[in-house]
């Protein structure tokens, strides 16, 4: 199972291509890059910080909860990768959530390489606990640069016999890819979104509207069917 930032849209999440495809001013194209943060680090340092503050001020919404239930039943037969950098998965009650493009709350030291929790800023550059280097920054995964266990997750996709997308638009790679994949080893697939993503007609079956609704409603058909 994959989601995208549409799942955490009624939980109060902005997406990055609805609307106006700013976020919080920002085209993410224009601050989600290395080169960006090298040139405008304050910049970068501040649209993450705003965001990870945001953060403390939302909540998981049924859809959330819905893949948390469906995880108590399923166990490890459910992996579940996120291209969200929030935590709404994990308060949701997903246990094993894989975070493909990173992880808001933790932050990431560019001279010793380690992972640090944090919840706080980075804008002033804070030390690392680890090296006392002042080279942290967001653990999230920019354009060019590789997403988090991609191993795993092509292994997960030729193990599939269900692929389900839920609230991402298809317009990033790798994600934007594993319905072909998965298809093609074999998966049936199936698109939960609000509208036709990009690569709505590369699914089995897709179901459009909220998903605070869709993902609910699909949990209780899936959980209907095991506890037959
Ligand atoms: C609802 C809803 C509701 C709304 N209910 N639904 C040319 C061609 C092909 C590829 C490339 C290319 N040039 C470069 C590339 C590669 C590049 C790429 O894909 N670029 C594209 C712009 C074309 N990709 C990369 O660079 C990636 N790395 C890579 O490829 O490495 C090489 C490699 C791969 C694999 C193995 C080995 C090597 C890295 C991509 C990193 C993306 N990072 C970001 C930022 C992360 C940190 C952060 O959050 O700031 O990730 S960008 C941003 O987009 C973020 C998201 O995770 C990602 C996807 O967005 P998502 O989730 O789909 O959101 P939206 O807003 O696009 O869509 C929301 C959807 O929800 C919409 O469809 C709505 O309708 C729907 N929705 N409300 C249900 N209530």
């Amino acid at each position: 199972m994959l989601t995208g930032a549409g799942i955490s849209a009624e939980s109060g999440v902005p997406t990055f291509r609805d609307a106006d495809g700013l976020w919080e001013g920002h085209h993410v194209e224009d601050v989600a890059t290395p080169e960006a943060y090298d040139r405008q680090p304050v910049v970068v340092q501040r649209f993450y910080d705003a965001r990870r503050a945001a953060l403390a001020t939302v909540e998981p919404n049924p859809a959330h909860q819905a893949l948390g239930r469906l995880e108590d039943v399923l166990g490890d037969d459910l992996f579940l990768v996120t291209q969200n950098i929030d935590d709404l998965h994990e308060r949701g009650g997903s246990h094993h959530v894989h975070h493909m493009h990173g992880e808001l709350l933790q932050a990431l030291c560019r001279a010793c390489e380690r992972r640090t929790p944090w919840t706080g800023d980075l804008v002033d550059f804070p030390a690392c606990p680890r090296c006392g280097h002042t080279e942290l920054r967001p653990d999230v995964v920019w354009f060019g640069e590789v997403p988090y266990g991609m191993d795993r997750i092509m292994l997960e996709l030729r193990r599939a016999d269900l692929f389900v997308s839920i609230g991402t638009s298809g317009a990033v790679y790798p994600a934007a890819g594993f319905v072909q994949y998965a298809g093609q080893q074999g998966a049936r697939t199936l698109e939960l979104n609000l509208m036709p993503s990009e690569g709505s007609h590369l699914f089995d079956e897709a179901r459009h509207g909220p998903a605070g609704v869709l993902v609910p409603a699909w949990v209780d058909e899936v959980l209907g069917g095991v506890q037959a």
